[in-house]
């Protein structure tokens, strides 16, 4: 797996590489930490129970082990906007060196971040963003251009470039879901006209009402020829419904998935073809992200420079984000090379 993380944010560490002269920005006003093995970092996924955070949170596991802190996971069963509130609060009074996020909601967990903040806490978001004021750094996973467009490549691709699509998302309120949705909207708009984008639905990357919300999409659009869906949770329960339905094969499915939970659906032809990144790879360099902040390291800024152990050296962009890398294509031909 450690090959296929290489091979897969290879692309992004080659542009990320020495793009800037500039030398870590050494301040030490940022961190509570001497560098030393005691940082405390907890992961708080959108919710527990979804593969693709177990194996992101996994990735930050190792990198905190790596470098001698303590790791913890919290978070709430269900990926409701106010639900990871009482986490971070928890967090905060327990005072962790740094909280690790995956936002279900742009702006409901200000308040408890500022305050987190506030307490010394440092605050990365990575996988769904909060509003960049409420936090200290988010690690993007691609280019949400980057992640609409192989999305929308992947639909046009498997239904002729025409016909009436729809999408499953997950949360509503999602940050990335709802970013890259706009996105493939404008997409569409401009280079498909011949698609039609008729429903946009939300299983709230909860698995049974995934299921039901793909029963009731292709209830009430019987001409459907596709469906995206950019969740993990979404695809998988859109894809075990399609399987033994009278629409596998005949209606696409694409989108976001992890090869572990949908390698059966493209072995037996019900999906040709979806993406993703590395979970394990997002959430180690998030963890070593956090460990910089930590350690004064960086401030978070435009051009700071960090080190993230395996994956090499990353610098901040715009917005302090940090770019893992390209999205992946998973099919019949390289599924079996993934083990996540
Ligand atoms: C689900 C979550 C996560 C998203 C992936 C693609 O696991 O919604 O936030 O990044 O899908």
């Amino acid at each position: 797996m450690r090959n296929h993380s290489k091979r897969l944010a290879a692309g992004a560490a080659v542009a990320l590489i020495a793009s800037l002269g500039l030398a870590a920005c050494g301040s030490d006003d940022g961190g509570s930490s001497s560098g030393g093995g005691d940082t405390t970092v907890t992961f708080l996924p959108k919710n527990l129970g979804n593969p693709y955070f177990d194996t992101s949170d996994s990735g930050g596991e190792k990198a905190v082990k790596e470098f001698g802190g303590k790791y913890d996971e919290v978070g709430p069963d269900t990926a409701g906007p106010d639900a990871q509130v009482s986490f971070i609060d928890t967090a905060a009074a327990q005072g962790v060196n740094a909280l690790v996020v995956s936002a279900n909601d742009p702006t409901a967990l200000c308040d408890s971040l500022d305050a987190a903040r506030d307490a010394g806490t440092k605050v990365v978001t990575f996988d769904s963003d909060t509003d960049p004021e409420c936090r200290d750094l988010f690690i993007n996973q691609a280019t949400a251009e980057g992640i609409a467009k192989v999305e929308v490549d992947m639909i046009a691709e498997q239904i002729g470039d025409e016909g009436q699509i729809a999408i499953l998302s997950a949360a509503a309120n999602a940050t990335n879901q709802n970013a890259w949705i706009k996105l493939m909207k404008d997409d569409l708009a401009a280079d498909h006209p011949n698609i039609e984008l008729v429903d946009t639905v939300y299983g709230d990357d909860d698995d049974q009402t995934s299921f039901d919300k793909t029963a009731a999409l292709l209830a009430d659009h019987p001409d459907l020829k596709g469906i995206i869906s950019p969740t993990t949770v979404g695809i998988a329960a859109a894809a075990r419904y399609l399987q033994t339905s009278e629409f596998k094969g005949k209606v696409a499915l694409t989108g976001l998935g992890t090869p572990n939970q949908m390698r059966d659906y493209v072995k037996d032809g019900t999906v040709t073809e979806f993406a993703l990144w590395n979970p394990e790879d997002l959430g180690y360099l998030a963890a070593y992200a956090a460990k910089a902040l930590v350690d004064g390291d960086i401030k978070g800024d435009e051009g700071d420079t960090f080190k993230a152990g395996d994956l090499g050296e990353f610098t901040v962009g715009a917005d302090s984000t940090v770019l893992l890398g390209d999205p992946f294509r998973f099919n019949a031909d390289n599924i079996d090379d993934f083990n996540f």
